[in-house]
């Protein structure tokens, strides 16, 4: 789109117009610096804010941009008084009480997702949920490409959505948290999903149900909603937008910009359990993924690690179909997706142990995924920040799947109570310990897995880190270990990010 369209949308959604409009961009973070190139494209007048005293990308942005006011060191009220538009970076809470004032008095709260979505006229897709977010966002942007669409693919998944609009994309794949859905009214994707919904980011929102409803925005509009009937939560979602005479769900307190459905919303479902319209069925021996009648391909041609991975490609296919993808080139691109680091991923087999790194499970759904997917009982290494869950949502999974279990971190003593002497615990000070323990732990046949259900920032950078950390001590075993067989090493040409 060319300015002056992108100009006249943001004035029809938001009155936002770079002749009056006085923005406060919060949050000196990627997004935060994403959405300054942006409004400094189309001649805004702008400042940024951030409560920290030195935020780490402070030297690299003022030398970019010297003269835009930096306001840093927490949130100075006076900012935000002249502010008629906040974007606020998904990183800070709507509850701050500047924010919260500024609301109050009439600033208007506008997303960097709907910046984007008034700055393109292609096809945007939309994926939320609490797990399978970036595999299935990073799956559909390889079915795009092999069926020969230019894609832009980013989002929560780590490029800023506004960072896409340079590529000048045919279609666009947008991975979208529940932080960034709350604050977004004007995003109508052409095909949308929540994955699954199961307790995460609780210190941040009100409750699960509070959560949830973040999720179902992703749903506003007149797109083709994607719909996961295993899950209660979602099933239910679908009712909710169909209710009001077929109406996007009128939720959130953000006002109600988006555009409205009518009866015949079109809607593709998908179940691992049950026939829907992508689903899984035996044809003789061969298990495949079939859409509707037709097979599409087996499951086996996967090649993913657990049963969550084949709803991750039916949601995959699902929308690559509402957006009109050929089918056969989609196939094509999950027989070569070999999955993403940190999830669900192999990283050594040592004397018959199987090693597998999930650390990317932050929280409980993710982490019973990864349990749910193991005929045998294996070694489960755990804890961190529970992010204010109910660690008792863990306890029948552990039963039924650990043989043991290794805790870590901040809330390591929150599992500990919930399992009760369900299975033996043993308590460990890092990483390092807690691979060592479960190394004495585990027998040939076993897999050792780290599937932590809680986040990480107590005790590492990130996810990564850890994951990082747990594959580094898992191959310093390989030089303790007298073993005469050599370790089967997986190859990082396994991994695609
Ligand atoms: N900040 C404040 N005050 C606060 C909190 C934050 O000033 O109270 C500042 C921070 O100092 C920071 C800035 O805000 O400098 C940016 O904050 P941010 O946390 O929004 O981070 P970004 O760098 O803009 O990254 C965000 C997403 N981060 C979060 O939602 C926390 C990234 O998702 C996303 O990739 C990026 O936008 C691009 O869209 C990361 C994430 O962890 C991967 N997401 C969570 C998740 O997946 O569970 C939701
Ligand atoms: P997200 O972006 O939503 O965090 P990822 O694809 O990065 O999702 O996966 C995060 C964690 O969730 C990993 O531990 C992964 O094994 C697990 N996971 C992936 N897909 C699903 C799913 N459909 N249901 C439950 N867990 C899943």
């Amino acid at each position: 789109m060319d300015s002056a369209a992108i100009t006249a949308s943001l004035k029809k959604n938001f009155a936002l117009d770079p002749q009056t409009a006085k923005v406060l961009v919060v949050g000196l973070g990627d997004t935060g610096i994403s959405v300054a190139h942006y409004l400094q494209g189309l001649g805004f007048k702008f400042a940024i804010i951030d409560s920290r005293a030195q935020p780490p990308m402070m030297d690299e942005f003022s030398q970019q941009m010297p003269d835009t006011p930096v306001f840093t060191g927490g949130f100075d009220e006076a900012a935000f008084k002249v502010a008629t538009h906040l974007v606020v970076s998904p990183g800070v809470s709507l509850n701050e009480q500047a924010i919260v004032k500024a609301i109050a008095n009439g600033s208007k709260i506008v997303s960097d997702i709907d910046l984007f979505a008034c700055s393109v006229d292609v096809p945007i897709v939309a994926i939320s949920g609490s797990n399978g977010k970036s595999t299935v966002t990073t799956m559909l942007g390889e079915m795009a490409k092999a069926a020969g669409v230019e894609v832009g693919v980013g989002g929560n998944l780590g490029t800023p959505a506004l960072d896409l609009l340079a590529l000048n994309a045919q279609l666009y794949v947008l991975e979208l948290s529940s932080f960034q859905l709350e604050r977004t009214s004007a995003l109508n994707a052409a095909a949308a999903t929540v994955l699954n919904v199961s307790a995460d980011h609780l210190d941040r929102h009100v409750d699960l149900a509070e959560y949830a409803r973040e999720k179902q925005r992703v749903f506003r509009g007149d797109g083709v909603m994607i719909i996961n009937v295993d899950d209660p939560v979602v099933d239910a979602m679908r009712d909710d937008c169909m209710d009001a005479g077929g109406r996007a769900p009128k939720v959130g307190a953000l006002g109600d910009a988006g555009a409205i459905a009518d009866d015949s919303r079109k809607t593709f479902t998908f179940s691992i359990n049950n026939k829907a319209d992508f689903h899984l069925a035996y044809q003789g021996d061969t298990e495949y993924l079939m859409h509707n009648e037709s097979r599409l391909m087996p499951l086996a041609e996967l090649p993913l690690e657990g049963r969550h991975n084949a709803a991750n490609a039916l949601a995959a296919l699902a929308l690559g179909v509402a957006v009109g993808l050929e089918e056969q080139a989609m196939c094509n691109a999950l027989r070569k997706f070999k999955g993403l680091s940190h999830r669900m991923q192999r990283v050594a087999e040592i004397r018959g142990v199987t090693w597998v790194n999930d650390s990317k499970a932050t929280n409980i759904g993710a982490c019973v995924a990864a349990l749910q997917g193991y005929a045998r009982k294996v070694i489960l290494i755990a804890g961190g920040d529970a992010k204010g869950a109910d660690m008792n949502e863990l306890t029948s999974a552990i039963k039924e799947k650990a043989k043991s279990v290794v805790l870590m971190g901040k809330d390591a003593g929150l599992i500990k109570q919930a399992l009760n002497g369900c299975v033996p615990v043993y308590s460990a000070s890092n990483m390092a310990e807690a691979v060592q323990i479960a190394a004495g732990l585990a027998d040939a046949g076993e897999s050792v897995l780290l599937s932590p259900a809680c986040a990480s920032l107590d005790q590492y950078k990130n996810y990564q880190d850890r994951g990082e950390k747990f594959t580094k001590a898992v191959l310093a075993l390989v030089d303790r270990t007298a073993s005469p067989k050599a370790p089967t090493l997986i190859p990082p040409s396994m991994v695609i990010i």
